[in-house]
């Protein structure tokens, strides 16, 4: 049986044929497209990250598990059905400017369009008046916001700033991630929730929009 192990193998030397084969297998056999997502997928490509931080992975081998787990992410996302998609919930979601990192925002777009929100994808490197402008034309109610880098990071705020002086602050919820994030750093900014992981991130704004 082809499993989380094969899995994990087959993102990390970034074959994307037998990625996608292990997870229809899997997906046969009963697992959890959730599950496969969390345990499989984002484990994967965070120890490639670690790999390439430790100088045993180089930008090449990241690219091809990059393009492994969007083949797996390709099969599961129609499986994510949108239980309460008529609820109408909508958010933006970009990577900040001068930031080109999408993988994270990607899996972190996923995971929302699978619990039910209509996702607009302004792309990476994103200037805060583009979000603002996103914000008005979709009537977003959450704004999802990624950054990778150091050097990125404040352009959160920026985004959170640009809402402030549009008057359109009190209308959104604002979700930040990132690898380099922390929960006292998203507070420092004003957002309303840290998404150290894009699951805990949907249940916190479910609680919120619920409020
Ligand atoms: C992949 C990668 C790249 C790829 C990006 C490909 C792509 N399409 O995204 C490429 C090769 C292009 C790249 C380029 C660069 N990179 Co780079 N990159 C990485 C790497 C190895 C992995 C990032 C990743 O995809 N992780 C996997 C995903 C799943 O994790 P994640 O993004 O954190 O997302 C998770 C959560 O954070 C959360 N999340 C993320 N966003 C959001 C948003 C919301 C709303 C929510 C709720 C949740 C959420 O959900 C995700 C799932 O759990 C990291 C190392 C690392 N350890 O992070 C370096 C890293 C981020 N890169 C780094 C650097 C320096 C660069 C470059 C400057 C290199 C260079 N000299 O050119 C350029 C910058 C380009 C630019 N302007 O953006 C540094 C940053 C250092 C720093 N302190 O700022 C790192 C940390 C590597 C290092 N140690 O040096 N990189």
């Amino acid at each position: 049986m082809q499993g989380f192990e094969e899995l994990k193998e087959a993102i990390m030397k970034g074959d994307e044929g037998e990625t996608a084969e292990i997870v229809d297998e899997m997906l046969e056999s009963g697992e959890d497209p959730r599950r496969i997502i969390d345990e499989g997928i984002i484990t994967s490509m965070r120890t490639v990250g670690e790999k390439f931080d430790s100088g045993e992975y180089f930008i090449p081998d990241m690219l091809v598990s990059a393009d492994a787990s969007q083949a797996a992410l390709e099969r599961l996302e129609p499986l994510l059905d949108a239980e309460d998609a008529e609820v109408g919930k909508k958010a933006v979601f970009a990577t900040v400017k001068g930031d080109q990192h999408d993988i994270g925002k990607n899996l972190a777009l996923m995971v929302f369009r699978g619990a039910g929100y209509r996702v607009k994808d302004l792309g990476t490197d994103t200037p805060a008046e583009e979000v603002v402008e996103a914000v008005k034309e979709f009537d977003a109610d959450v704004v999802g916001l990624s950054a990778l880098l150091t050097t990125t990071m404040e352009a959160q705020r920026e985004v959170i700033e640009a809402l402030e002086d549009n008057g359109l602050r009190d209308k959104v919820l604002v979700a930040v991630g990132g690898a380099p994030l922390t929960e006292e750093f998203a507070r420092e900014i004003g957002a309303d929730v840290y998404g150290d992981s894009p699951f805990k991130a949907v249940n916190k704004l479910d609680d919120l929009i619920e409020k």
